[in-house]
């Protein structure tokens, strides 16, 4: 039976091209999707940085049905269901202390507008509401809603949609392709974290609620930070009364081989923004952890009533829910943060191994997420990196690309033979890009 593909829009791709000659996923078990040929695709991105417990968890679906079955849905305004507050508590029990409030949300670019909105109010609440810059970083992915777009630095995911969020500033990314073929976090390169400086005296610290950083960079590359980075941006927005809000979504869960960024560096910003393998992708979910001085201060500032203007019919969804409490089991019973970090030396040499291949200019790497930039073609970037995404799948492998870096990020279930089969499969594709 054919479909017809015209009428689903898809998000971020190239609906022509795709459907002139589309890459069908059917099925998937552990590592591996299938695709609509019958052919195995190594999974070598965790689908979109969300399966980080592999493919087909049993106690997941399991998880999901039963709920499904028990209580489908309830209403999470003014009304609550148990599995969300036992999510909360699990979630805050696995953070680094101090997170004791949970928001949920249904995805990632949500929780960031959440996490903004949250900065925002606790700044009122303590009688600065003058306190309203939100500043991002140059090549930061925050998500698509408006708030996300605003502090993110991506410049094509901001053209042509308006004026966006008044008042957001920029801080400079932290990349430099002088340090290229790195391993792990870059020696040098902290000093990018004073450019709150500059944006401090311009503006004033009295002006400005929170800075929202990605710990790692992901979308735009995979960009580990330099050594004292983050530490240094503590440590200013600190001195400046300014919140600082981690973007986790890709770091969390397992990612850089410890549950979040944040514990990884020993880095406690004042919210942390989860999502994506929150739910090991089976259920689209996001969620904001707080710190207890931010809750409180939102919580003593309002009387009686609402405290915070906020929410989503799905928060706290309870199909969402008991996938990320059965994620949160799979995580406790195979030490999977243990895991990645166990892993992740090997990743490093076997990306680092690509280094000779044509057109390579830059690998990066940490914990188990990594990347490979190609130069570009003089006439047209991003064309390499394409081909190079095309010519993966006809390999076997599903990798992401952006412009012209390959990234990939496996499910952190992944061993030492699979690696060396995704290290492989890129060298081919490497040998014989154009
Ligand atoms: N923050 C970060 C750091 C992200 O990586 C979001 C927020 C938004 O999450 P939602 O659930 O609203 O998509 C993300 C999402 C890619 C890619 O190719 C990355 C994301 C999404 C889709 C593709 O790198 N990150």
């Amino acid at each position: 039976m054919s479909t017809d593909l015209s009428a689903y829009w898809m998000p971020f791709t190239d609906n022509r091209r795709f459907k002139a000659a589309p890459r069908m996923l059917v099925s998937a078990e552990g590592m591996y999707y299938r695709d609509a040929s019958g052919r195995r695709v190594l999974d070598g991105a965790a689908g979109l940085w969300c399966v980080n417990a592999g493919h087909g968890r049993r106690r997941i679906a399991e998880a999901i049905a039963a709920q499904a079955a028990r209580l489908d849905y309830a209403p999470s305004f003014q009304m609550g269901h148990p599995l969300a507050f036992a999510l909360a508590a699990r979630l805050s029990a696995v953070l680094p202390s101090g997170f004791e409030h949970v928001f949920f949300t249904n995805s990632g670019s949500e929780a960031v507008d959440t996490a903004l909105k949250m900065a925002l109010a606790f700044h009122a609440a303590r009688g600065e509401p003058d306190r309203t810059r939100l500043v991002g970083r140059e090549r930061g992915y925050h998500g698509v809603g408006f708030g996300g777009v605003s502090v993110g630095g991506i410049p094509a995911n901001r053209r042509g949609f308006g004026p966006l969020l008044p008042g957001t500033l920029h801080l400079r990314h932290t990349h430099d392709p002088a340090r290229a073929f790195t391993r792990g976090q870059p020696e040098l390169g902290a000093d990018a974290a004073d450019d709150l400086e500059r944006l401090v005296e311009e503006h004033g610290a009295e002006t400005i609620a929170a800075v929202i950083v990605e710990p790692m960079a992901g979308s735009t590359g995979v960009l580990p930070p330099p050594r004292g980075y983050l530490e240094r941006l503590r440590e200013l927005t600190r001195r400046h009364g300014i919140l600082l809000i981690f973007d986790e979504v890709i770091t969390g869960f397992g990612r850089l081989g410890a549950m979040t960024a944040s514990e990884l560096f020993g880095v406690t910003p004042d919210l942390v923004v989860l999502a994506k393998g929150l739910t090991n992708g089976a259920v689209p979910m996001g969620a904001v952890a707080a710190r207890r001085t931010v809750h409180a201060a939102i919580f003593g500032a309002a009387g009686d009533g609402i405290e915070l203007f906020h929410g989503y019919t799905a928060s706290g969804h309870p199909l969402a829910a008991a996938a990320a409490l059965a994620t949160l089991d799979i995580f406790a019973e195979e030490e999977l943060c243990a895991r990645a970090a166990a892993m992740a030396p090997h990743l490093e040499d076997a990306l680092h191994s690509l280094r000779d291949a044509p057109n390579v200019i830059d690998v990066r790497n940490i914990g188990l997420v990594g990347a490979v930039e190609l130069a570009a073609r003089p006439d047209a970037p991003g064309a390499r990196g394409s081909q190079a995404l095309q010519s993966c799948f006809e390999e076997g492998l599903l990798v992401r690309v952006t412009g012209d870096t390959i990234a990939v990020s496996p499910p952190l279930i992944v061993d030492e033979a699979e690696v060396d089969q995704l290290a492989g499969a890129l060298r081919r594709v490497l040998e014989r890009l154009t």
